[in-house]
């Protein structure tokens, strides 16, 4: 990237296909976001956090030399105005994580009472798992009855008033006696969302630093809740991911098929319409319109969900959006919830593409709306699907293909990455720690996030994979991130042989496995908050969370959920860096708390950045400073301690000798 690009200024794709295609969009008046984010300038005021408009004797906007001496007419300093502003932002992604898990929790609950025919619980070894951490009996019980606890006990999560989230425990004993001595151990999801917009009102709260321990508590409330929680029974009820190979970039899209997108986040209708574009009866309808057959892809989120767990190809993440439908390939383009553009409907307009809204909270004028229903999900995916066929002889020559396409591998669960190390019986995380304590791998970064239109969108996520890799940093990567890295073919253990540092190198030599890892959707970096506990269980390293030589970035973050996100990983011990300019820059108290004051009472922080060399140098910083506090070896490229050998495929497949390689089996 040019230096101007690295800094976020350009604000076009780094994505070749993309490109290609948001041209040709060009040449025919088709706007896209690139466009608009061009056209609008961000708000100056609001963009660093200094308008306050949670009453109606404003907005007061606290600007100017003198703005650090500025109230609000109620008298909010900058610093009460900037640190409300982003305690909202947290509720309201932890409410959008809620909902989801909570979602899953009602479906688990319909599939158990028996009213959700369609579902099965696919993984009874994890449901069992989950059922223990939450002190359910579940030996020699019908398995729908442990369900039917399971999602009880944890829906409950969400209305509770008193105590605490349950899955809290699993956290090390020393990150859970941080929570507690600075009081923000969350109770319940929805009692969290509720005292943070409370706090927020005018005339509440007016302590940043008070604020900020709620906005903490409320992501908490996300990770070790909503968010876990979704993750868990998605993986209870769809299988627990293991390695698979997929296809990644808008090349996905075939001229002679009826070509279905799912998008969103919540994964229920998309599984069902995964079994549905395989039934003999849809395909030879679809025959029967002139088609070869039907090809389902995804988008953002779900098709993390569906890339994970069936290999469904992905055709990225959300800026690719409305490339997508100018492709003209498209004939049904299903959205379920969140990080939807309303625009697509709009572009769809030039097209033949059916834009399909499913649930009741996401309705977009001039979009066909069907409603999912768990109870008939079957049924509600046929219709869909059925839409799609009929679509398609609608299709024109209108649009601009793209046939680049990248293959990927996906599908590590922290289940499947314990067994990567040892194997059934004898998974642990004893060889990733070992191999961190020899300076084989340097750390462990979490890329995650977003990608965004006023950034060259993809191109700070591929920037920092390369270079991560380059110095040995192991990659766990979730969300859009995981799109922009399989679009280019960074998800393949081909990666590692060419552009990882040697250590790494070796380590994915030995497992056969990418350099950076797919975990999977939003929800899914618990997955990392798991591996991270674990960790800390195995020992060798720090004994909590925090002090691991770890570190989480949102290169080009834009949602709520992502704030919300950065602060549970900071609670939780993990300093985080997000790209672009920060939403707090108007306070320096602010910026110091999220920082200095939440590393020393977390180990975590959240820091914002928007030059992406200075993000790679923080990242690689906060690694070091972790290895030298755990008094580890110095990292020096290629020069290794000993360490136990990792275990390969073939000394693992000996010690199993036929034991079934995953763990919901
Ligand atoms: S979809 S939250 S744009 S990662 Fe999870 Fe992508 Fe960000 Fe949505």
């Amino acid at each position: 990237m040019a230096n101007e690009e690295k800094k976020g200024k350009k604000a076009h794709s780094d994505s070749t296909p993309a490109v290609s295609i948001l041209e040709w969009g060009i040449t025919q008046g088709i706007e896209s976001c690139f466009d608009r984010a061009d056209k609008m300038k961000p708000c100056p005021i609001g963009h660093v956090g200094a308008c306050c408009k949670m009453c109606h004797m404003g907005p007061c906007r606290l600007v100017g030399k003198n703005a650090d001496e500025m109230q609000g007419i109620c008298g909010a300093t900058l610093s009460t105005i900037a640190a409300r502003n982003i305690t909202r932002f947290a509720a309201a992604g932890t409410a959008a994580h809620g909902d989801h898990g909570r979602d899953m929790a009602f479906t688990l609950l319909a599939v158990a009472n028996g009213e959700a025919k369609d579902f099965q619980i696919k993984d009874v070894r994890k449901l069992y798992k989950v059922a223990g951490d939450l002190d359910i009996e579940f030996e020699g019980r019908p398995v729908n009855d442990v369900a039917r606890d399971v999602a009880t006990k944890l829906i409950e999560d969400f209305s509770r008033q008193k105590g605490e989230i349950n899955f809290l425990k699993r956290a090390p004993k020393k990150t859970q006696e941080r929570w507690k001595k600075w009081g923000i151990v969350p109770r319940g999801v929805d009692r969290e969302n509720t005292e943070s917009l409370d706090r927020t009102t005018m005339g509440m709260d007016a302590d940043p630093d008070s604020l900020l321990l709620q906005a903490l508590r409320n992501a908490l409330a996300n990770g070790w809740g909503g968010s876990m929680i979704s993750t868990e029974i998605t993986d209870i009820l769809f299988g627990t991911p293991f390695p698979i190979k997929a296809e990644a970039s808008l090349g996905i899209f075939k001229e002679d098929e009826v070509n279905i997108i799912v998008h969103g986040h919540e994964p229920s209708l998309a599984e069902m319409i995964v079994d549905v574009v395989s039934e003999p009866e849809m395909i030879a309808y679809a025959k029967s319109k002139g088609a070869k057959g039907i090809n389902l892809g995804g988008m953002c989120c779900t098709a993390n969900e569906v890339l994970m767990r069936h290999g469904i190809a992905t055709a990225g993440g959300f800026t690719n959006q409305e490339p997508a439908i100018m492709t003209g390939l498209i004939d049904a383009f299903t959205v379920d919830v969140q990080c939807i553009m309303p625009a697509i409907v709009d572009v769809a307009k030039k097209f033949h593409t059916k834009v399909i809204t499913t649930s009741d909270k996401v309705k977009i004028p001039g979009a066909l709306h069907i409603q999912f229903d768990e109870h008939h999900a079957k049924d509600i995916a046929r219709q869909v699907v059925k839409t799609a066929i009929d679509n398609y002889p609608n299709r024109t020559k209108k649009g601009s293909h793209v046939t680049e396409k990248f293959p990927l591998i996906g599908g590590f669960s922290h289940e499947y990455i314990e067994y990567m190390q040892g194997g059934r019986f004898r998974g642990s995380f004893r060889p990733l720690n070992d191999a961190i304590a020899a300076g084989r791998i340097r750390g462990v970064v979490g890329l995650a996030g977003c990608d965004n239109p006023r950034f060259p969108s993809t191109g700070v996520h591929k920037y920092l994979a390369k270079e991560l890799i380059k110095n040995d940093v192991l990659i766990v990567s979730t969300g859009c991130s995981s799109a922009a890295c399989g679009g280019v073919g960074y998800l393949t253990p081909e990666m590692a042989l060419e552009n990882a540092g040697p250590g790494l190198r070796e380590v994915c030599e030995a497992i056969g496995i990418p350099p950076i890892l797919h975990l999977g959707a939003c929800v899914d970096n618990t997955r990392i908050l798991t591996i991270a506990s674990a960790m800390a269980a195995e020992g060798g390293l720090s004994d909590e969370i925090g002090g691991m030589p770890a570190v989480g970035i949102a290169p080009e973050w834009i949602t709520e959920k992502a704030v919300s996100i950065g602060m549970y990983f900071a609670a939780s011990g993990v300093p985080c860096i997000f790209g672009g300019e920060s939403p707090v820059e108007a306070s320096k108290e602010v910026t110091r708390i999220l920082t200095e004051v939440w590393f020393e009472r977390f180990k975590g922080a959240l820091h914002f950045e928007p030059d992406p060399e200075k993000m790679l140098a923080l990242a690689l910083d906060y690694i070091d400073k972790a290895r030298a506090a755990l008094k580890l070896k110095k990292y020096e490229s290629g020069k290794f301690g000993t360490e136990r050998v990792l275990m390969d495929m073939a000394a693992r497949r000996e010690i199993e000798k036929g034991a079934k390689p995953h763990l919901g089996l």
